[in-house]
């Protein structure tokens, strides 16, 4: 069965319900959650904002495709109130963010979808979490493993 990583953000609300919410409804709607990270408080990172961000991340395993999970993780995220999506990189506050870090060893390149994500290893906010449960996993564009690529490593 495929394997799909998710990474995890709320800065609104109740965060650690927000996160433990979407947990659930992803074991329920994509597939069993094999394994999940700590939350993590972090700073916005890519925008200015006095509310700080609580990340996460999953595996899951699913019967889905890519594309599929993607339509699935956005209902979830309007199930759970998120009414605004960020637009050409401009963010903002949200209630809960679920985005497709890695889909087995896919690599896709379409206007709805990109993978791996394209700014992953570039964030601590994803790779924390990422690396807690994924240490070992493969980059499939890098070669390398996670653990080898995160922002805090390459310093
Ligand atoms: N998500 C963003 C932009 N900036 N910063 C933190 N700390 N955590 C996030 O999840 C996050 C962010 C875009 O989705
Ligand atoms: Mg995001
Ligand atoms: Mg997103």
């Amino acid at each position: 069965m495929p394997k799909v990583y998710l990474g995890l953000g709320t800065n609104l609300g109740n965060k650690p319900d927000n996160l433990t919410q979407a947990i659930k409804l992803i074991n329920e709607k994509i597939g069993k959650v094999i394994s999940q990270s700590s939350f993590y408080e972090t700073a916005p990172w890519g925008f200015t904002s006095d509310n700080d961000f609580l990340n996460a991340a999953a595996e899951v395993e699913t019967s889905y495709s890519p594309l599929e999970v993607l339509r699935l993780t956005q209902e979830i995220e309007r199930t759970l109130g998120r009414a605004t999506k960020s637009v050409n990189g401009t963010y903002c506050d949200r209630l809960i963010d679920i985005d497709l870090l890695m889909y087995d060893n896919c690599i896709v390149k379409t206007p709805e979808l990109t993978l791996p994500h394209p700014l992953m290893t570039e964030r601590d906010f994803v790779m924390l979490p990422l690396i807690e449960i994924a240490g070992n996993e493969i980059h499939p564009l890098f070669g390398k493993p996670l653990k080898e690529l995160s922002p805090k490593s390459n310093e």
